[in-house]
């Protein structure tokens, strides 16, 4: 079995675990989303890559959902003693190591889809991880404030200012002009099905589908995806402030109409949200009711077999 998936951070990534448990013997290939990339003190950081690649590869700090297990931060405080910016983003010492080696292997030529997999040579993620595409494109947020209207990074809107400003508008830069990486096509091509883990629908799903080509290879797919929302809120993290800032509800309903059913056959639902799911224009997408919270292995491994059994059943 051949399983595409579309993956942002720590919710693509739990969501992969549990399918890796679900479906030991697939063949997975993960497109990972690189719109929250962004260069500090002159290193490429790729946030959700590493995110699914350390996750997967044991090296995760589990109660943070990012960053490194057993990390320390010697080298942030003697930037910070430099009067280095910015302050605000935690690298720690052993995910810089990563940074290094990234950035040494794109300077020297190597495209991101390359250098991803040689980091991955080290973590064996068990599944194969390709970025969107090996161009720049970076999610950038207009907000307002004092000084007026401007457009910032998305980790500064999201890291520094918590989303605690609106945004006015949220635009991957860069993705008109970008390519998929190589592979991403093939892959959709030859899968027998794709999901859409409980990703953010916007800076992470939304920006793996803003790069021309990946929509329109899905739409000969099934396709399966797993709400991010319970209940009206996101499970972890802004979500919410996402949503509104592209006009959708913060529903499950809402996110599965930003897809639309011409993209994604079958919805996986919360249980409490099941009975609210009013979908005029959802008629064909499968709505089905599960357990949504990976809380634990089990419970991620159930969800993800849910999204499986749906997938085959729809294809
Ligand atoms: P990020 O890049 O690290 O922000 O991670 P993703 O984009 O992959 O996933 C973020 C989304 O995961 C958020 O919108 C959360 O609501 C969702 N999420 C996190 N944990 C869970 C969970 O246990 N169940 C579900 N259904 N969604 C979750
Ligand atoms: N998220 C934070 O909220 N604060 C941080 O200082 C931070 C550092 C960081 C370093 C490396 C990395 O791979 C991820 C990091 N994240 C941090 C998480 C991440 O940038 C965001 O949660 C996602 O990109 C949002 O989708
Ligand atoms: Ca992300």
């Amino acid at each position: 079995m051949r399983i595409v998936v579309l993956a942002g951070g720590i919710g693509g990534a739990r969501f992969l675990r549990g399918l890796k448990a679900a479906a030991p013997d697939a063949e997975v290939t993960v497109v990972g989303n690189t719109g929250d990339d962004i260069y500090l003190f002159g290193l490429k950081v790729c946030p959700d890559l590493d995110t699914v690649m350390y996750t997967l590869g044991g090296g995760i700090n589990e109660e943070q959902g990012w960053g490194r297990l057993d990390e320390t931060f010697v080298v942030k405080e003697e930037l910070a003693a430099y009067g280095m910016e910015p302050t605000w983003f935690g690298l720690g010492d052993r995910d810089f190591a990563t940074h290094i080696v990234r950035t040494q292997m794109l300077d020297a030529g190597y495209p991101l889809s390359q250098v991803t997999e040689a980091l991955c040579a080290r973590w064996e993620p068990g599944v194969r991880l390709l970025p969107m595409t090996d161009e720049r494109v970076e999610t950038h947020v207009v907000i307002e404030d004092e000084g007026g209207k401007r457009a910032i990074h998305f980790q500064e809107w999201w890291v520094r200012l918590r989303a605690s400003l609106p945004a006015l508008a949220i635009t991957p830069v860069g993705a008109d002009e970008a390519k998929p990486a190589p592979g991403v096509l093939k892959a959709i091509e030859e899968a027998d099905f794709v999901l859409f883990p409980p990703s953010n629908p916007v800076v992470s799903v939304g920006t793996i589908l803003s790069i021309p080509g990946i929509r329109d290879a899905l739409k000969a797919k099934t396709v399966v995806g797993v709400s991010p929302i319970i209940g009206g809120a996101p499970v972890r993290g802004m979500a919410d402030a996402c949503l509104t800032a592209i006009g959708v509800e913060t529903s499950a309903a809402g996110v599965a109409s930003f897809y639309g059913p011409e993209l994604v056959n079958g919805w996986l639902v919360a249980p409490e949200d099941a009975p609210h799911f009013v979908s005029p224009g959802l008629e064909p997408m499968t709505v089905r009711a599960h357990p949504l919270l990976m809380s634990d292995p089990e419970a991620t491994r159930a969800l993800a077999k849910a999204a499986v059994d749906l997938a085959l059943e729809l294809s």
